[in-house]
This record gives C-alpha cells, structure tokens and sequence, in this order.
C-alpha cells in the first residue's frame, strides 16, 4: 500500500504536469506509513471516518479501489463523485469513509456524530478523525475532541504532524511541547509516535481501540512525520531549509516499510522489485484505460442538489387555540414518539425545555438520551449531527438563537448543504432557528437569516407563520432526506393563537400559502411580516392577495406568479434590510415572469440595512409596519388610479 501510494503520487504529478489531472493535486509523499499503520485497524462500513488530503493510502487500505481515486483526480465519468467535486475531496459515505471537504478541522465532528450514532444504535463502531498540525490549530479541532470526550466517544484522534502546515512551520501554530500533551486538557489518554512507522503507528492504534474499548472515551495520538514534497504540485518548498528536506528524504518510510518487508516476510530485494514493477505495470495500464474514459457532461451528471424525497403517511394531529410554541413541542413529540432513531437536541433543550419552552417537557417523555442538552459549540454540532445522520440517526437540532447559526455557517451551509451533491447519500437533518427582531433583544439576538442560508445550495429552507404551518413545516423537514432549516419568528411564537388540523399528508405541505384573496395588489411577506402586511389591508380598503412562500427553498413561484398577473402589483414587505433577505429575489422573478402583465414597478418595504438596534423606540422604528406597509400600497394603487 506504501508503494502503492508513492507511485499513485508521482503519476499524478506526471499527469498533472500533462494538464490530464485538473484542480490541483496534493503530494502525499512522507505520509504513507502513517496512514497505512493508522487505518488498518478500522473497519470499512462499521467504523466512522473522516480521512485527510494525504490519506490516499488509507483510503486504499479501507476498501477504495486504486482506480476510484485516479478517476475522482482525472475527473471522468467513472468518478466517484461525478467529476463534481475534485481531487482529495472523496470517500465512501455508505461505508461511513466520509467525503471530506476543505474546511480544516470540519470533518472531526462529522467522524464523531457517526461513531456516537452508530454505537447508540447498538453497532460495535469506532471513529477516527484525521487532522494536520495546522489543522489543529482550528476551533473545530477542539469542539470535536471536546465532544467525543463530553459523549464518551470512542474515537481516535490522529494528528499528522509533519511540521508544516502550507508553508507555515509548527512554531506559528502552537506552543506546547508535544500536541498530544492537549489530552490531558480533555480528561482523555495522548501520545506521540513515529509517523515514520507503520508498525509502530499500527500497535499504538491498536492499544488505543483496545482502551477505547475498555472505557469509551477518544484518544489522541501525535503522528511525528515528514512531507517529502512541498505542500502541493504548484510549491517546491523553497521555505524547507535544503539540510531538512535532506534529512526528510532521509527519513522516508518507503524505505524502512521495504527493508521490513525484506526483513520480515522472507523476500529478497530482487524478488520485492519484481513484484513492485509488476504493480507498477498493472498501475499504468489502469491510468491507460481511465485516459480513455469520457469525462462528465451535464447530458450524464445528475446536478440535483436535493436528494428524493418519498414522504411516510404520518398521523393526522389536531389542537384547537394553541400557540407556535405548542405546534413545534408537539411536532417534536411526535417526531420522536414515532422514530425510534431521532432525537432533539440543542443548547439547554434538556431539563430547561429551551429558552423559549418548545421543548419543555420533552426530557420526561423521552429521557437524555434522546432529548441531548449540547456544550456551546455550532460548528462542531452541526458536523456531529451530520455524521449522525450517516450512521441511521435523524437529529433535530435547536440554534439557541438563529444568530449563532452564523458560527456553524461551513458546517451547514457547505457540508452538510453539499453533501447529497458530493456523495449521492442523503443527508436527514432538521434545524431550527429560533430568528427575528421586535424583542428588544439587540443586534446579536434578533436576526432574520432566510437570506444568508438561501445563499447555500442544498439546503431547504421553511418559514412558517401559523401554528398549523409550523408543525406542518416540522414534520416536513424532518421526513425530508435533506438538511432542512424551518425559521421560527420569535415574535410569532406567542402570539396569534388559532387551531391546527393536520391530516398527516406531508405531499401537501411544500405550498406557498395565502392568507387573504383580492385584486390590487400581490404582496408577498415572510415571519412577523404577514401579519403587518394583514394589518395593512385589514380594514378592507385595499383589496389585496397576501402570500407567504413558505418554502423559501426550494420556492415554488408559480400560485404566486399567477397572482402578480392577476393583480398586476407586486408589494414585497420583509424584516431584514433590502440587501440581506430575499425580497430582492422575489421581485427578480416576477419582473422576469411577469413583467407583460407588470402595471408599475414592485416595491420592497424592508428596514434598514443596519444592526438591529436594541432600544424599544428604535427597534420600532428599524422595523417595517402595517402603516408604512399602508403607505405603500397607497402610493402603488394612487399611481394606477
Ligand atoms: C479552514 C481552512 N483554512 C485554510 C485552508 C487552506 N489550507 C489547505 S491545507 C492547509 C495546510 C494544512 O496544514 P496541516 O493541517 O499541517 O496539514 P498538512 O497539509 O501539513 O498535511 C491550508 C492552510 C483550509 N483548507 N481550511
Ligand atoms: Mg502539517
């Protein structure tokens, strides 16, 4: 695998050069023993992985055929991510050897959400989670150590120490002696090894799973080991001083890994040539075959973003006068009284049933272990979670406040947001994101962010207003494979009590809704806004159709379209400033879809593109309401008459 690896990189080097490898191509050299002696231990469809950019030897050693990862770097139709993603960025997400993504340190918590999941489902699984000196430095390093430590997961964190991260030595990145003296800080065992050996890195692996077996907990081992190249094709490492790449190459474990071979296993040096000519061989004629291979089209390459979607029946729920606070605990209850594999979870949504009481009472019905209070840390549980969802578990999971999604932005927004794209597996997360100002809750605790994730592909986006909406928005985002986010205006969580009357037929439930019928004017409002939007018109001297889209993503236009053509108007009235929400985006279509049928421009009532401010009268101010909302619609209908 050692050989192996080495010439797999000096053949993409060669095709690189030859423009038949595109992007770009990280040289593993140096690497090789570590990732060898550090994965065979693990179990390809059990264990839970998340390998890194000069792990190509491990991805061999857990399963993945050689000729996979040439495709995945040439980029052809045999690719195992279509051509859609490029070179390291690729695994096995069925055999839990997750598709990493750029972002350092972001796949440690997705190889722990799978370990976790897995074990809670009764499997005898392990997680490791590979990481760079660099990549230690990242604040996900220590979210997912610290959660594997806090759930008492048995992962083993393998940190690659080659001395350099990019061109940045080890002395810019940390300063302790050793990285693995930080397991003391996480209550767990650390050591450093030979990355050099496989042998050595293969037995410390091993005592490490058989601790973990012991007691589950993570472990932490330090890898000491060298890049024999510069960080990629494009850098020759003029930063290494000559004396250190001469005492790298020195170093190099393809060496001692063949004068063991020759030592151990009876095989002279001729006889071990022989065979790695052969392979050599063998390589090539595959590099031949896959040259000759057609590359991706749009023609061939599914670009779906979403995965299918195939609804259950579910049972119908009524409730008469309740509130959106009742509608999202009882969806919840539902949710876990039916799937054995969910389970809520968030920032003090145990025995304190959330700051704003949707998941009060939960905990007693359904114990901690299913209803999971989590340490301060997006990022990290939103990449738990999706590993979770890998591992057959379907996680809700509460943002305290949608202004602390913006911590987790990687992790949701470009993995698991991309992750069906990447890996033809589907992702089942549902998020809920507590949003909205008019609480005098200030500039960190009142943002509206529809805008900000509708900017992410994969992601589908909810933002109901009714308490019937609300569980219905819910129940479809959690029996969608996909991430789902559903919006929750705070201001709405209390007021406007009414019935709810749900028949359990989720197929109905992505439509945009309309809340009153006329003629004039089309306005289309989001959160908080649809109710000043109805007080603007209520008094019946505008006769106005008022919609709200619902699913912000993907939008259906169309029912709203045919009402812009009806009314000829369009009025968009949204909470956040113009800039930040989607408002902008719907007057687009309808300009692009309606414009024949247009009778003067679209207005947009937004507030202000600032904070949002924290005193009362300005708040009140900052925000749209039913009278400017009135003032508008005035001005649109005195233009016409
Ligand atoms: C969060 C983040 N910031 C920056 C980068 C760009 N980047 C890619 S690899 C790399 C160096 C990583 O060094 P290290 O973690 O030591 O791993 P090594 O490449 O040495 O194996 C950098 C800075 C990135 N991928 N992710
Ligand atoms: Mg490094």
């Amino acid at each position: 695998m050692i050989y192996m690896s080495r010439q797999v990189d000096i053949r993409f080097k060669e095709l690189f050069r030859k423009g038949l490898v595109k992007g770009t191509v990280i040289l593993v050299s140096g690497h090789e023993a570590a990732s060898v002696g550090m994965a065979m231990p693990f179990r390809p469809g059990l264990d839970a992985v998340s390998l890194l950019h000069r792990n190509l030897a491990a991805h061999f050693t857990l399963g993945c055929p050689i000729r996979t990862a040439l495709c995945q770097f040439m980029a052809n139709a045999h690719s195992p991510t279509h051509g859609k993603e490029g070179n390291v960025h690729f695994g096995d997400a069925l055999a839990r050897r997750f598709p990493m993504i750029s972002h350092l340190g972001g796949m440690l918590a997705v190889a722990v959400g799978g370990t976790w999941a897995a074990r809670r489902a009764g499997e005898d699984a392990f997680g490791l989670a590979v990481i760079g000196d660099g990549g230690s430095s990242t604040g996900q390093f220590h979210e997912a150590l610290n959660m594997a430590s806090v759930f008492k997961t048995p992962v083993l964190f393998f940190v690659e120490n080659n001395g350099y991260a990019f061109s940045t030595p080890v002395s810019r990145q940390y300063n302790c002696e050793k990285l693995s003296d930080r397991a003391a800080g996480y209550g767990i065992t650390g050591r450093t090894v030979n990355g050099l050996d496989a042998f050595e890195v293969y037995e410390a692996v091993m005592d490490s799973m058989e601790l973990m077996a012991k007691e589950p907990q993570p472990v932490l081992i330090e890898a000491k080991t060298v890049r024999l190249e510069g960080h990629a094709v494009y850098d020759n490492a003029e930063y290494v001083p000559d004396e250190v790449k001469k005492a790298n190459w020195d170093k190099d474990p393809l060496k001692s890994a063949r004068a063991a071979v020759i030592e151990h296993c009876g095989i002279d040096d001729e006889r071990l040539s022989s065979i790695e000519k052969s392979l050599l061989e063998q390589l090539d004629e595959t590099i031949r075959g896959e040259l000759s291979v057609a590359l991706p089209s749009f023609d061939t390459v599914s670009m779906d973003v979403f995965a299918p979607v195939k609804y259950p029946a579910v049972k119908p729920y009524g409730a008469k006068n309740v509130r959106n606070t009742h509608a999202i605990n009882a969806a919840q209850e539902h949710i876990l009284a039916e799937n054995k594999n969910a389970f809520v979870c968030g920032q003090d949504v145990g025995r304190y049933g959330s700051p704003f009481k949707t998941c009060k009472g939960l905990i007693d019905k359904f114990g901690e272990g299913r209803v999971i209070d989590l340490p301060i840390c997006e990022a990290g549980t939103v990449g738990f979670c999706l590993g979770a969802s890998q591992a057959g578990a379907r996680p809700i999971m509460e943002f305290q406040f949608a202004d602390f999604s913006t911590e987790a932005v990687s992790q949701l927004g470009l993995n698991a947001g991309t992750w069906y794209f990447r890996s033809d597996r589907p992702a089942p997360l549902l998020f809920r994101l507590p949003n909205g100002a008019g609480v005098t809750l200030g500039a960190f605790h009142s943002g509206e962010f529809e805008g900000l994730w509708s900017r992410f592909p994969g992601l589908k986006l909810f933002y109901p207003v009714t308490p019937q909406e609300t569980y219905e928005a819910l129940m479809v985002g959690f029996y969608d494979d996909n991430p789902c986010i559903v919006f929750e205006h705070k201001l709405l969580y209390w007021s406007r009590p009414a019935d709810i009357d749900f028949d359990g037929d989720l197929s109905k439930v992505c439509r945009p809704r309309r809340y009153k019928e006329g003629s004039d004017v089309t306005i289309i409002a989001t959160g908080a806004m649809v109710d000043q939007a109805l007080r603007a018109v209520d008094d019946g001297k505008y006769s106005a159709d008022v919609w709200n889209p619902f699913v912000l993503n993907p939008l259906d236009f169309g029912p709203i379209a045919e009402s812009i053509n009806k009314t000829g108007r369009l009025l968009v009235v949204q909470e956040s400033g113009a800039t930040a929400g989607l408002g902008s985006h719907f007057i687009s279509l309808a300009v692009r879809e309606c414009f024949g049928k247009l009778r003067r421009a679209p207005e947009l009532v937004a507030a202000p593109d600032t904070p949002v401010p924290f005193a009362k009268e300005l708040e009140t101010v900052f925000l749209p309401d039913s009278g400017r909302i009135a003032a508008v619609i005035e001005k649109m209908i005195g233009d016409i008459s």
